[in-house]
């Protein structure tokens, strides 16, 4: 760690940075701050004097410039959703909050993107889109508070992955304030540019540690035309991962979403969830929600009605449902947004958000629960997510009636455990969610040596005194 760097300012000057938004917007009350420190699983707890909430892109460039030049450290932080402690001022940083920044600039339709502040709320975004009809698919359970900013800054993956791309492969344009104050204006509309090394890549997926982004052009897609989604039960991930590849090659519509889940994390959301219905009679022991999309307005369900009997009779699917409206779908969506929340009042829940090649991923599953079951008995596996970008949230609940502490006591062990099964299957331990500060150490144990190299050099390169969210990811 820098020797100079100051963590927690004194008085006078958290003065000064409060002068650069105004008082009305440096916040150091406890109560307003106190949302701000936590994060959702109540994981870490953090602490600040200060967060300041600029207004501008001039405002948030003010701030670096103060804090690089007294090596002040600065923690940015959007919807707080964050999964990996990034956004948590762990050591009293200052935190950025974004949230202000909260301007839709423009959606231009003919150009298919759409200019947004960081702040902008994903959902808004979302909106923004389907008012001239079209669709920015980022999709994820925390869309209704997550941040463009975030969602950019973490390289996001989500439901919509699958068919359109992880964040990075949805932002054509960014706007950054770099470590020293100065802005960098990549805020094009242009999907071929290569005037030199393509730069707002470094950005994405940098969890805030290389500078702060302000504003981003994100790619829009034209809106579908019929939307067909269905709740079907299969035999086993194996079945799950040949019924994906059946769908891609058989039906002339995209294939928009597909998320693995196995009965147990169903049963916490009967038993937990708010507005759960079992869409299937029975219980099965995994369930696939499938969305298929299409321009063509007609025809699609047929198609996927027929489709799902050959499938019965491959033995590929044992049951399905084929939602009869909107509503129904929304409510299978519903219930697969729900996971994180209803595995909360089951007790610990140590996670892995892996990913390891799609035809690896039943092998995976099978392997890391019996290995983490003889690990600790009791436990409970309960994977669920996005099987066809390979990647599995393979969280392990604690046993029934086992103490949380001790059980979350073993989170690295746990890791390890799983992390080995990963790596035999040369997959990644952080798929989806970032480093942040809870992969920091494992980082190190996996990460190919001359990458971590370069990382470092480039961290030193944009952020010499080290100012921009230490103690994350590197
Ligand atoms: P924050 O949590 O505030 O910050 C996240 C990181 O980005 C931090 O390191 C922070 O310092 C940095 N940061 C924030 N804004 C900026 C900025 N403007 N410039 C630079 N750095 C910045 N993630 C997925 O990938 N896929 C999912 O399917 C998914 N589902 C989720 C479901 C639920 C219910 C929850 C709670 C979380 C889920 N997440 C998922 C994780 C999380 O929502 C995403 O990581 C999201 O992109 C974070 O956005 P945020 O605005 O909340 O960022
Ligand atoms: C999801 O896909 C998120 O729902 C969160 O990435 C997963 O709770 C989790 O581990
Ligand atoms: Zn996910």
């Amino acid at each position: 760690m820098n020797e100079q760097l100051r963590h927690a300012p004194k008085p006078e000057l958290l003065t000064r940075f409060a002068a650069i938004v105004g008082d009305k917007y440096a916040v150091s009350d406890a109560a307003t701050l106190a949302p701000h420190l936590i994060e959702g699983r109540g994981l870490y707890q953090g602490r600040t004097a200060m967060m300041l909430r600029p207004g501008s892109t001039e405002e948030v460039a003010a701030i670096l410039k103060l804090a690089n030049e007294t090596r002040t450290a600065v923690v940015p932080q959007g919807g707080n959703t964050g999964l990996v402690g990034g956004q948590i001022p762990f050591d009293g940083e200052i935190i950025l909050s974004m949230t202000r920044l909260d301007k839709i600039r423009e959606v231009d339709a003919s150009s298919n993107t759409m200019t947004c502040e960081a702040g902008v709320v994903l959902q808004k975004a979302q909106e923004a889109a389907s008012a001239v009809g079209r669709l920015f698919p980022l999709s994820l359970g925390s869309e209704g508070s997550c941040t463009i900013g975030g969602n950019l800054s973490t390289n996001a993956g989500g439901t919509g992955a699958l068919a359109y791309g992880i964040a990075r492969e949805l932002v054509v344009g960014v706007e950054v304030v770099l470590a020293d104050g100065r802005i960098m204006h990549l805020l094009r509309k242009l999907k071929k540019d290569n005037t030199g090394y393509d730069l707002r890549h470094i950005f994405v997926g940098a969890e805030g540690t290389l500078g702060v982004i302000t504003a981003a052009v994100l790619k829009l897609f034209p809106q579908p035309r019929a939307v067909e989604t269905a709740f079907i039960a299969v035999p086993s991930p194996d079945a799950a991962v040949k019924l994906l590849n059946l769908a891609q090659s058989r039906i002339s519509g995209t294939v928009t979403g597909f998320e693995l889940m196995i009965r147990e994390i169903i049963d916490f959301a009967l038993k937990h969830g708010h507005n759960i219905r079992d869409p299937l009679a029975g219980k099965h022991p995994w369930y696939v929600l499938m969305e298929v999309s299409s321009q063509q307005p007609d025809g699609l369900r047929d198609e996927v009605e027929q489709f799902l009997a050959d499938a019965i009779e491959q033995d590929l699917v044992i049951d399905a449902t084929l939602a009869a409206n909107l509503d129904q779908a929304k409510s299978f969506w519903h219930l697969r947004h729900t996971l994180t929340e209803v595995q909360k009042p089951e007790g610990g829940s140590i996670k892995h958000d892996v990913s390891v090649p799609v035809a690896a991923v039943p092998a995976f599953l099978e392997e890391a629960s019996a290995a983490v079951t003889a690990f600790i008995p009791g436990s409970r596996p309960v994977p669920f997510g996005h099987v066809g970008d390979g990647n599995m949230h393979f969280n392990v609940s604690q046993p029934i009636g086992a103490d949380t502490a001790q059980f979350l006591a073993r989170w690295t062990e746990v890791n390890a455990v799983v992390d080995k099964i990963v790596l035999k299957h040369h997959g990644s331990i952080s798929a989806e969610h970032g480093i942040g500060k809870l992969k920091r150490e494992s980082l190190v144990k996996v990460k190919d040596p001359v990458a971590l190299d370069l990382m470092r050099n480039l961290k030193h390169m944009l952020d010499p005194n080290g100012i921009m969210n230490p103690g994350k990811v590197l």
